[in-house]
């Protein structure tokens, strides 16, 4: 099924500065770089980037706005984050619109995006009045030990075009609660969405009296994340992205000694046990692999399922693979967008390509969709291959919608399997066989930092901390106790006393 005609690129041209100047944003428009929108592969217009001057001057001003915003009062600070999250709600449909013009996304994932925006500023604001340290029995008569959580400094936030305004809100709302300013470079791909969450904010500070430059944007190229990287007024980077981004931030930022949180691939998969509701499997697993066109770093694409199931199970796939709505996102129906980009459709189809060398069977889709009505744009059907083995191709994050499936026999055997990649980020198991979701759960199952059960491995909710072990990089962001990576420890010992006693019984003069 294909949804018939496609908007204009003038039609979303005229939406985008729709949604903008209702969000109180007139775009800098330049020829540095295009706005483009996946929907038709076209641009939008030409903006300007940051030039190196106006880089500086954005980091030297979140320095010293960090000198009054660390030690504005926490819940103070929650105010900022509460009135953003306010303007969030009310410019909810012009945010996802932009959502969907920039990424491509259909407009109820689109919205979804806005709400864990609004979701990530509700928990920051209880936060707040919850930075707690802990206070801890001394050794010593007349003392006390304590725990307390100071403000980091500058926190650089570099995000990617596929949830390009949520995990700038995971940042940023958490990050000025904890006293923190924020210089965000968003992805090159989803300037204007940028562009409108820095306004709201910029709104939000004026509002409540905030300094502005808790927050500046800098749109542009990779010289601007580098200047990130490697500025020493960057106490935390905190990047999403590639693997490949990764390995270059990571020891970048380790050799100034700052700190960096990373949330980069994920090679995520899905047990299914015997005893599954395959009802229930299979509208996770289709949502998972093929929601988002499979370019969350969340997304379903490996599938490891018991042998005595997998045919019925791939049917049910293939049959509900068929019937995806795929064309233009703002259609009510359509449920696969585009692709971020025809190079995001190559990669696809090499993928293909490679996993047919290496022994895979294509079942369904993979196919380019709209070729015609938009050359420029990268539609394509959702992929279920079948592999005997992880070969090579398996193992890598390919971010479009390929979904690769093997079998098992024993529960050991799926783990192994499961493991057996390099990246570690969000992993699930269908069963409804209680020891089963338990093995999986624990610490000889699945080594993920997300670990689901009778649910999907994509869409997570804030509360929860986000992120995944291995390639994945260790960084854990949004709710629980992410918090931390934003602030610092200072260990505290107090004597109340009118003795000098040193601890481990020291005697000294
Ligand atoms: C991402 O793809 O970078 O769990 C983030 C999810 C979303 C976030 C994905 N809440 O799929």
């Amino acid at each position: 099924m294909t949804t018939p005609a496609l908007p204009t690129t003038e039609a979303l041209r005229d939406r985008a500065l729709d949604s903008l100047r209702r969000v109180g944003v007139t775009p800098d428009q330049g020829d540095d770089f295009p706005a483009r929108t996946p929907i038709t592969g076209e641009d939008l217009f030409g903006l300007a980037a940051a030039t190196e001057a106006e880089t500086e001057e954005a980091l030297e001003a979140a320095r010293r706005a960090f000198l009054t915003w660390r030690s504005t009062p926490a819940p103070r600070r929650g105010e900022l984050v509460r009135r953003l999250g306010e303007l969030l709600r009310d410019h909810k449909s012009d945010l996802a619109d932009l959502i969907t013009i920039e990424a491509g996304k259909i407009r109820s994932e689109a919205l979804g995006e806005v709400q864990e925006m609004i979701d990530i500023c509700d928990f920051a604001v209880g936060l707040s009045r919850q930075l707690y340290g802990r206070t801890i029995a001394s050794e010593r008569p007349g003392h006390r030990l304590a725990e307390t959580w100071h403000p980091l400094g500058v926190v650089g936030v570099i995000s990617a075009f596929n949830f390009p305004a949520a995990v700038w809100s995971w940042n940023t709302a958490v990050a000025l609660a904890c006293g923190d300013t924020v210089v965000w470079k968003p992805s090159e791909l989803t300037p204007l969405i940028s562009l409108a969450c820095d306004r709201l904010l910029a709104q939000a500070a004026e509002d409540t009296g905030a300094p502005r430059d808790v927050h500046r944007l800098l749109l542009g190229d990779r010289a601007i994340g580098e200047r990130l990287v490697d500025d020493p007024r960057v106490a935390l980077v905190s990047a999403t992205g590639s693997t490949r981004m990764g390995r270059e931030v990571g020891p970048r930022v380790a050799a100034r000694f700052g700190r960096s949180l990373l949330e980069l691939g994920g090679n995520n998969a899905a047990v299914v046990a015997p005893s599954a509701d395959l009802d229930l499997a299979v509208q996770g697993i289709v949502f998972a692999a093929a929601g988002t066109a499979g370019q969350r770093c969340t997304t379903l694409r490996r599938l490891i399922v018991h042998r005595d199931i997998a045919d019925t199970l791939v049917d049910r796939l293939t049959a509900a693979y068929r019937k995806l709505p795929i064309g233009d996102p703002f259609d009510e129906g359509t449920l696969v967008g585009p692709l971020i980009s025809t190079q995001a459709l190559e990669t696809m189809r090499g993928a293909l390509d490679r996993a047919r060398a290496e022994g895979g069977t294509l079942l369904v889709g993979g196919e380019r969709r709209l070729a015609d009505t938009a050359p420029r744009a990268g539609y394509a059907e959702p992929a279920i291959v079948r592999v005997d083995a992880q070969t090579p191709v398996v193992r890598e994050e390919t971010f479009a919608p390929i979904l690769y499936v093997l079998t098992y026999d024993t529960l050991e055997e799926a783990i192994a399997l499961h493991n057996d990649v390099p990246q570690g980020l969000s992993s699930s198991i269908f069963t409804r066989d209680q020891q089963e979701a338990e093995y999986f759960l624990s610490a000889e199952g699945s080594d993920c930092g997300i670990a689901n059960v009778n649910i999907g491995t994509s869409g997570a909710e804030i509360g929860g901390a986000f992120g995944g072990e291995k390639e994945t990089g260790g960084g854990r962001e949004s709710g629980s106790d992410a918090w931390r990576a934003y602030m610092r420890p200072a260990t505290n010992t107090i004597n109340y006393s009118s003795s000098l006693a040193l601890a481990q019984n020291v005697s000294f003069l």
